[in-house]
């Protein structure tokens, strides 16, 4: 009797060694795919009308697409700083571009690296300061450059020649195939630079993309009437504020012969030759004939155009580089894609694909971002997780970037620390909708007076209203009503037939700004901030 006993008890808890074991071993792996200023509507996933990126779609039908994903703040390091602490831009402080981060804050890698994952990150971050908690970086300075990019490492700083994409890219399969510990689990952030200002393709991208026109946006000639102040005064219309040189790729030269015919002048009319004086002989010699093409077009047709096609033609020249660079993108994600696959990883890994913020491509007349409208509040997210969550799945709930962090300690079975912000959309993954009740999100903007001159504001936003208040040196509200007006044409706040609405979001307005612990006074406090500080440099 006591010897069954005892081998009962030795083979059950050999059962359960076994199975923690296997649990263990089960851990997902985490890649966390990122690019920089990447719209929605320039992913066939949410809209083909533009530009066909069948393998950032692969995400997309093999797991879930989120048409309702956002950011907190529609600005690129205050993003990653939401993202990397789970935290609203108030509470972690990284409120615009120029603050450095406050590294004495916990972040998830730091949290994945305690917990036995191997971590790692390549390519765009954008902090004063460098990423902790991962095993092995390599960033780009600041922005990064887009030919023969400087990368920060933790040996020294270094250049690599070639395409930044293709750069961060090998990058990453480099690690994954041959630097990583293949006994742990990982947790890899692969972040692109693209498709970020100023747009310059790869040569090849560049010839192809430079000939093709593109439908233009409904509202590409908005005049603003049904909006604000804030709307009126931006400084990010194609027409008015997109540079010859540094956007449109026209050569000082071109310029300088022209200067007698242009209605504005470039405020830096050698913008032309930051990025491509990166380029060396070989590789100028491919951007060359394809810049004095558009140069030689421009040169005969400018001074006859009319301020419309004017506009036209910018928006095209806009475009063509922008979705050239997505190209790029789209292929160095299908050779990750396909790594994946080869190497069984493909199974037991979360592959998430998102942008820092969306972006206006020609919507109301602009690009950048910023706003709480949107093209530019909105994000793409896309998440593979087989077995975990039912191809082809697109869900329409308000989920944030606040939200990443949570997420992926929770799917890695990680306690997700009591102070982050966010949710862990596990249960939305996996299709269990039930427990899901989040009605609205927040966003608060605060980089102003900056470049584009976007004025401050916060909003609330649901799937069906957005209500946003605009503030600092002007004092404005305005109401979208989501679904009557989905291109947010008419600001709604005065029409008596909203006043009850509008009591109503005032309301779960300040209920919301209370969860969050945003306030007035806070506001005060960044801007003395923003004023007072040594620190802080105008971009
Ligand atoms: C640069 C760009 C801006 C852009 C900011 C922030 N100008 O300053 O157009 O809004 O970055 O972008 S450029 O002349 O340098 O191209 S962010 O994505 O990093 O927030
Ligand atoms: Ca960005």
């Amino acid at each position: 009797m006591k010897k069954i006993s005892l081998y009962l008890l030795l083979s059950v808890s050999s059962f359960i060694v076994s199975c923690q074991s296997k649990k263990e071993a089960k851990k997902p792996n985490i890649l966390f795919i990122m690019s920089d200023d990447h719209a929605y509507q320039a992913i066939s996933a949410y809209d083909d009308r533009l530009i066909q990126t069948p393998q950032i779609d692969r995400l997309a039908n093999e797991g879930i697409r989120f048409t309702n994903a956002c950011v907190t703040n529609s600005i690129c390091a205050p993003s990653r700083a939401t993202i990397l602490t789970g935290k609203h831009t108030h509470i972690n402080g990284k409120i615009d571009n120029v603050m450095p981060f406050d590294t004495t804050q916990v972040t998830f890698p730091q949290i994945f690296q305690q917990n036995g994952y191997q971590t790692a990150m390549f390519g765009k971050l954008h902090f004063g300061n460098n990423p902790k908690g991962v095993d092995k970086f390599m960033i780009l300075p600041d922005q990064g450059n887009y030919i023969n990019p400087d990368l920060i490492t933790e040996k020294g700083d270094t250049t690599i020649i070639g395409y930044v994409t293709d750069i961060i890219t090998d990058l990453t399969i480099d690690w994954l195939k041959e630097e990583r510990d293949q006994e742990k689990p990982f947790m890899m952030m692969y972040l692109h630079k693209a498709p970020h200002r100023p747009w310059w393709p790869k040569a090849d991208k560049f010839e192809k993309y430079s000939r093709m026109t593109f439908p233009e946006p409904e509202t590409l000639f908005d005049n603003y009437e049904g909006r604000g102040t804030a709307a009126k005064t931006a400084e990010m219309n194609i027409l008015n504020h997109m540079q010859y040189g540094h956007d449109s790729k026209i050569r000082p030269e071109t310029l300088a012969e022209m200067k007698d015919v242009l209605p504005v002048v470039d405020s830096f009319p050698n913008g032309f030759y930051g990025p491509y004086n990166r380029a060396n002989k070989e590789q100028k010699a491919l951007y060359d004939p394809i810049v004095d093409s558009i140069n030689n077009v421009f040169k005969e047709n400018w001074p006859k155009m009319t301020d419309e096609e004017k506009m036209r033609w910018k928006y095209q020249r806009y475009i063509q580089d922008y979705l050239a660079c997505i190209e790029s993108v789209d292929e160095n994600i299908g050779r990750v894609l396909d790594y994946l696959d080869k190497s069984g990883l493909a199974e037991n890994t979360i592959v998430v694909y998102t942008s820092d913020q969306g972006f206006f491509l020609g919507e109301h007349g602009w690009f950048d971002k910023r706003f709480a409208y949107n093209e530019s509040f909105k994000t793409p997210l896309l998440i593979r997780w087989p077995e975990h969550i039912k191809e082809g799945t697109v869900s329409e709930e308000m989920v944030q970037n606040l939200d990443f962090a949570p997420t992926f300690l929770d799917a890695a079975g990680i306690k997700v620390p009591e102070d982050m912000q966010g949710e862990s959309l596990v249960p939305l993954l996996e299709g269990d909708t039930s427990k899901w009740d989040r009605e609205d999100v927040y966003y608060h903007f605060y980089e102003y007076p900056s470049i584009h001159m976007v004025k401050r504001h916060y909003a609330l936003v649901s799937k069906e209203y957005k209500l946003i208040h605009f503030y600092h040196d002007v004092d404005e509200w305005e109401l979208y009503d989501r679904k009557k007006d989905p291109m947010e044409m008419k600001n709604v706040y005065d029409d008596p037939e909203y006043a009850e609405i509008v009591k109503e979001l005032h309301q779960r307005l300040i209920a919301m700004r209370k969860k969050y612990k945003d306030s007035d006074e806070l506001n005060q406090k960044y801007i003395d901030r923003f004023y007072h500080s040594e620190e802080y440099k105008h971009e």
